[in-house]
């Protein structure tokens, strides 16, 4: 039996950086894809229709799937991703669990200046994919997106930190892997979302994106069906 269940929806969203750890890392755990929509607001959902902001006003409670409404009371915060495990272990909001395993599996630098650094790439990655989410809820075109978020002048400062570190040859803190690692891959995947060529213009990052997706368990966890069936968000048919 798995030892920690991982709780989250059929996107990439604010679940796949826990999967990329966790698969990397061979952790035990079920990864417990749960519907977020009714089969009808999913479709709605899929179609170029989307759903946006503005859809909200409207929002049903069984605009969501039966499996999810009766989850979320059951869930810390009412949302996912939600992990489960060992000795009653019950933890809620991404960063949280992110953290939880990269003090875990030692991912968290090698010391308090090397952690400090991964907390600061952290905060601001967070920040960065979580404007990207938002502009998803806005009915506009993914240029449109990219301009808003402003996300190119973050990728520049995100390379001049990567090249600061072994000149960029490594990864973004000390010499190991970390958890900055792993949701820096997942922002890159994010962007490339919004455009399969906007990493042609950060050549380190870009590098960065290779290495880190080639590693041969995320290459193998992004080979699979389930994988290729996620989507970025879960309003949009966007992958
Ligand atoms: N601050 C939380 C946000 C979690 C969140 O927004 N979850 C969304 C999906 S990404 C959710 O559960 N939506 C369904 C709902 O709220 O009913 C985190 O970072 O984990």
């Amino acid at each position: 039996m798995a030892e920690y269940k991982l709780y989250y929806f059929y996107v990439r969203g604010k679940g796949q950086v826990i999967r990329y750890v966790l698969e990397d890392n061979d952790v035990s755990f079920e990864d417990i894809v749960v519907p977020l929509w009714s089969e009808e607001i999913k479709q709605r959902c899929l179609s170029n229709q989307g759903l946006y902001s503005e859809d909200f006003a409207n929002f049903k409670p069984d605009w969501q799937s039966k499996e999810w409404q009766e989850l979320k009371p059951k869930t810390t915060f009412g949302q996912l991703p939600y992990l489960t495990g060992p000795n009653g272990l019950e933890i809620a909001e991404c960063y949280a669990i992110l953290r939880y395993f990269g003090r875990k599996l030692n991912l968290y630098g090698n010391n308090d200046i090397e952690a400090a650094k991964i907390d600061m790439l952290l905060e601001r990655e967070n920040q960065t994919i979580t404007e990207i989410f938002k502009s998803l809820f806005v009915k506009q075109d993914n240029s449109a997106r990219i301009e808003s978020t402003k996300i190119c002048d973050t990728l520049v400062i995100f390379q001049k930190l990567l090249e600061k570190n072994n000149k960029g040859e490594g990864y973004f803190v000390g010499d190991k892997v970390s958890i900055a690692d792993y949701a820096m891959l997942d922002l890159l995947d994010a962007c490339i979302s919004l455009s399969s060529t906007m990493l042609d213009a950060y050549p380190t990052l870009k590098a960065f994106y290779n290495r880190m997706a080639s590693r041969e368990k995320i290459a193998a966890c992004k080979a699979t069906e389930k994988y290729k069936s996620f989507y970025i968000a879960g309003n949009l048919g966007l992958k």
